[in-house]
C-alpha cells in the first residue's frame, strides 16, 4: 500500500502514453486483469487487520475506479482520433466542378431553338415533330399553296426520285408537322415545331439545309390580338429587351389571311447591326391568322375554330442575337468556331433563370 502513489502515476502514464488500442488493452490487463497489480493488492487485503483493511480497501476501490475511468476515456479518445483521421483522409471535396467539365459545347442552333422553346413553352405551347421527307399534300396542297406556286418548282425544292404524281419532297418548311397534328388530333392546338428544312439554294445567306421554328395556336375565340401579344412578348424575351420596338407590316402567305411580316427595332453602325433601339428596322419573322382553307383541309370546322401561326429561320435569329456574321460557318464543324460561339452544357435556357444572363 505504500507504493500506491507510485503505482498510480506509473499506470496513469501508461494509459495516457498508449497510442494504440493493443497497448491500452495491455495496460488494462497489467492493472486490472486476473494477475494484475491492483487485483493482487485487492487479494492482499485479506491478511490485514479490520481497520487497516477498511482504509486500504476504500483507497484501492477509488484507485481502481480512477484507472477504469482513465482507460475508458483514453479508448474513446483513440476511437475519435481514428474516426477523424479516416474522415480527413476520405474527405469528398464537394466544391469540385461537375463533370463533364466544359468538354463539349452546345451549338448556337441548338441553343437558339432551346431558348425559343423555353419562351413559347412558358406560354403553354408544346413541341411537335414530324418527318423530314414529306409528300406533296402535307408540304404544299394542304397549306393552300397553288399548283403553279414557285416554291413547287424543281429549282426551289428537293424532289426524291419517283413519278411526278406521288413523288416525295424534302420538306421546305416545318408546316407539314402542323398539318399532321391538325389532321390526327382534335383542337385546340398550341404547338411549336422546330426542325430541319431544305431548299435548293446556296450562297452567303442561304444553305440547302437550314432550321425553322414555327408555331400554331388554334382555339374557338383566338384573334389577332393574341397573335400580336404572343409575337411581341416572344421577340422581347428572345432578345432580352423589355421595350423592344416590334412592328407588324402587311404581307402575303397562301396559308394565312391576313398575313404580316414582323420587324424589330435596330441601329446599323459601321456594318454592325445592334438590336433593341434606334430608328431602323430588321425583319425577323412572318405570321398571320390561319387561312380557313387550311383548317378545312385538315378536317377542322373553320366557323368554330380559328387561330394564328408564325414561322422564322433559326440561323437568322441566331446570327442577329449572337452576332455571327456568316451563315455557312454554322455547318463547317470548326471546333475553334464552336468554342467561340458555342454554349456551356450547364447553361440550359429557362425563363425561370432569365434567358439573357
Ligand atoms: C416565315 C413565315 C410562316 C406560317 C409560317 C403556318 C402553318 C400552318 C398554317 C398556317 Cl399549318 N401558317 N405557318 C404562317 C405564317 C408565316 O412563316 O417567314 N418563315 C420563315
Amino acid at each position: 500500500m505504500d507504493n500506491l502513489d507510485i503505482l498510480k502515476s506509473e499506470l496513469m502514464n501508461a494509459v495516457n502514453s498508449a497510442t494504440d488500442l493493443a497497448t491500452l488493452e495491455q495496460t488494462r490487463v497489467t492493472a486490472l486483469g486476473k494477475k494484475g497489480k491492483i487485483t493482487a493488492m485487492m487479494k492482499g487485503l485479506g491478511g490485514m487487520d479490520p481497520d487497516a483493511r477498511r482504509t486500504a480497501g476504500q483507497a484501492l476501490n477509488i484507485f481502481k475506479d480512477e484507472i477504469s475511468t482513465a482507460l475508458d476515456a483514453r479508448k474513446v479518445s483513440m476511437e475519435d482520433d481514428a474516426l477523424n483521421a479516416q474522415l480527413t483522409e476520405q474527405r469528398v471535396d464537394i466544391s469540385l466542378p461537375v463533370r463533364p467539365e466544359e468538354e463539349g459545347r452546345i451549338h448556337p442552333i441548338s441553343q437558339t431553338i432551346d431558348e425559343m422553346v423555353a419562351i413559347l413553352g412558358e406560354m403553354g405551347m408544346t413541341v411537335a415533330e414530324g418527318p423530314n421527307i414529306e409528300d406533296d399534300w402535307h408540304n404544299f396542297t394542304a397549306l393552300n399553296i397553288p399548283l403553279d406556286h414557285p416554291a413547287r418548282q424543281e429549282h426551289d425544292t428537293f424532289y426524291l426520285p419517283g413519278d411526278v404524281e406521288n413523288r416525295k419532297v424534302l420538306r421546305t418548311h416545318t408546316s407539314p408537322v402542323q398539318i399532321r397534328t391538325m389532321m390526327n388530333n382534335k383542337p385546340p392546338f398550341r404547338i411549336i415545331v422546330p426542325g430541319r428544312t431544305y431548299r435548293c439554294d446556296y450562297d452567303a445567306t442561304h444553305s440547302p439545309m437550314f432550321h425553322q421554328v414555327e408555331g400554331l395556336w388554334i382555339d374557338e375565340k383566338t384573334h389577332m390580338g393574341h397573335l400580336k401579344g404572343c409575337i411581341i412578348e416572344f421577340c422581347r424575351a428572345l432578345f432580352g429587351v423589355e421595350d423592344l420596338p416590334v412592328r407588324f407590316r402587311p404581307s402575303y402567305f397562301p396559308f394565312t389571311e391576313p398575313s404580316a411580316e414582323v420587324d424589330i427595332g435596330c441601329i446599323r453602325e459601321n456594318g454592325q447591326i445592334r438590336i433593341g433601339r434606334g430608328d431602323d428596322w430588321m425583319e425577323v419573322l412572318g405570321c398571320g391568322m390561319v387561312n380557313p382553307n387550311v383548317l378545312e383541309n385538315c378536317g377542322i370546322d373553320s366557323t368554330k375554330y380559328q387561330g394564328f401561326a408564325f414561322g422564322m429561320g433559326v440561323e437568322r435569329m441566331a446570327m442577329l442575337k449572337y452576332g455571327i456574321p456568316d451563315l455557312r460557318t454554322f455547318y463547317e464543324s470548326d471546333l475553334r468556331w464552336l468554342r467561340h460561339y458555342g454554349f456551356s452544357v450547364l447553361d440550359v435556357p429557362s425563363m425561370v433563370g432569365g434567358l439573357n444572363r
